[in-house]
């Protein structure tokens, strides 16, 4: 499972590294009391190794930390239910089960289920947390649930209340992962709907939910809905619809901010060809089907934003988007992309690109476990959900 470091990365002076490693350069007037790499030893030049945080848990599809100083790892497992391990205990234990709510999940490469959570920006004191699944009709619900204490307690199913659902069309291409951006906007990712080829015809049609990133605010609930539309959403008064962000997508099973410059990374799952990663911004129309990575698919003609970095199926099979490391270990991974591939062949990779889509000096390793999901650690070290075994694992130093 050791990987091996090739080079050690050159930073860029677009990518300045993350304070906590040096420890001394934050503004202070907004740090937290507690530094949060207070106690962890930075290194430099390390090779990378993974190191189990727990076991048994069922088929995680997303790994997140609710940012409340618990240090907790929460799992999404894709039959319904959110399992979390405490800090330093590798005890899976059970937070949430909506199983009643989630569609059954049939086997291998279903992409129904309970898909993906987002804590609140403010969960430690208002103990809200939203939710991406697939309901019993097999369409897309988000939700928020609420925890009466932050601290120890466990949601009640019954405090659900229903934020946005969308119809499904086929039972792939539903998108996953769900964010809260710097801005305290929630950002959802939809795919195309299904079938192949775009079937359905949404990767370019301006008036459906599907195939985009959509912003809403949670908070401010307006005009009859259950959310409200950030005013600076970048087609109000252009668009049928005010909730896109980003539109143009096949199926962003993972997608992430960098939670130092908040960069939008996008991994766009591919067709049979090409796997893609999309650095976007507010507006951006990522191609598909007119395009795939930087080339032509379907040949339709638009105002197409590139992505950073595009493999083929030689290499892997379904890309499963990861992170920008920003932890408190690696010094010389900073701002380095992480991702993977759900696959065992031709490796199990764990991979990282920089900024750019530089693949020069950048990590290239073989894992071993089938990765569906990556994670952060409240300390931005980065997690990695074995889908077959019910593993999450974290990268240490070897
Ligand atoms: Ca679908």
């Amino acid at each position: 499972m050791n990987l091996t470091l090739r080079t050690a990365l050159c930073l860029s002076l677009l990518m300045p590294l993350a304070g906590c490693p040096q420890g001394d350069d934050d503004d202070d007037s907004t740090d937290p009391v507690v530094d949060p790499c207070d106690g962890v030893t930075a290194v430099s030049g390390a090779d990378v190794e993974l190191e189990s945080v727990g076991a048994g848990v069922d088929r995680p599809v997303d790994i997140q930390n609710a940012g409340d100083g618990s240090h907790r790892i929460f799992v999404v497992e894709q039959n319904g239910r959110i399992r979390y391990f405490r800090d330093g205990d590798n005890t899976a234990r059970t937070w949430l089960d909506i199983g009643d709510l989630v569609t059954n999940v049939g086997g291998l490469g279903d992409e129904t289920g309970f898909l993906a959570m987002a804590f609140h920006p403010d969960f430690g004191t208002n103990g809200k947390f939203y939710v991406h699944y697939d309901n019993n009709s097999e369409d897309t619900v988000i939700a928020e649930f609420t925890v009466d204490d932050p601290a120890d307690g466990e949601p009640d199913v019954e405090s659900q209340r229903i934020i946005l659902e969308v119809g499904q069309p086929a039972s792939n291409h539903n998108g996953g992962a769900i964010h809260f951006g710097p801005d305290g906007y929630l950002y959802i990712g939809l795919g195309d709907g299904g079938g192949a080829g775009d079937t359905f015809g949404n990767g370019q049609n301006p008036d459906t939910l599907l195939a985009k990133i959509l912003r809403i605010d949670v908070d401010n609930p307006s005009d009859g809905r259950e959310y409200g539309i950030p005013g600076d959403n970048p087609f109000i008064g252009e668009a049928p619809l005010d909730e896109t962000y980003v539109w143009g997508l096949r199926n962003p099973w993972k997608w992430s901010f960098d939670r130092q410059t908040g960069a939008m990374w996008i991994a766009d799952v591919g067709q049979n060809q090409l796997e893609e990663i999309d650095v976007a911004s507010a507006g951006d129309n990522l191609g598909w089907p007119c395009r795939e990575g930087f080339e032509a698919y379907d040949g339709c003609a638009g105002d197409f934003t590139d992505p950073v970095f595009e493999y083929g199926h030689s290499q892997g099979v379904s890309i499963t988007g990861g992170y920008v490391y920003r932890g408190c270990t690696f010094t010389d991974l900073q701002g380095q992309y992480f991702f993977s591939d759900f696959t065992y062949a031709p490796s199990s990779p764990l991979w990282s690109i920089t900024a750019t889509g530089d693949v020069g000096d950048v990590w290239e390793g073989n894992v071993g476990i089938l990765v569906a999901t990556m994670g952060e650690d409240e300390r931005g070290e980065i997690l990695l959900g074995d889908y077959a075994a019910g593993e999450i694992f974290r990268m240490v130093p070897q």
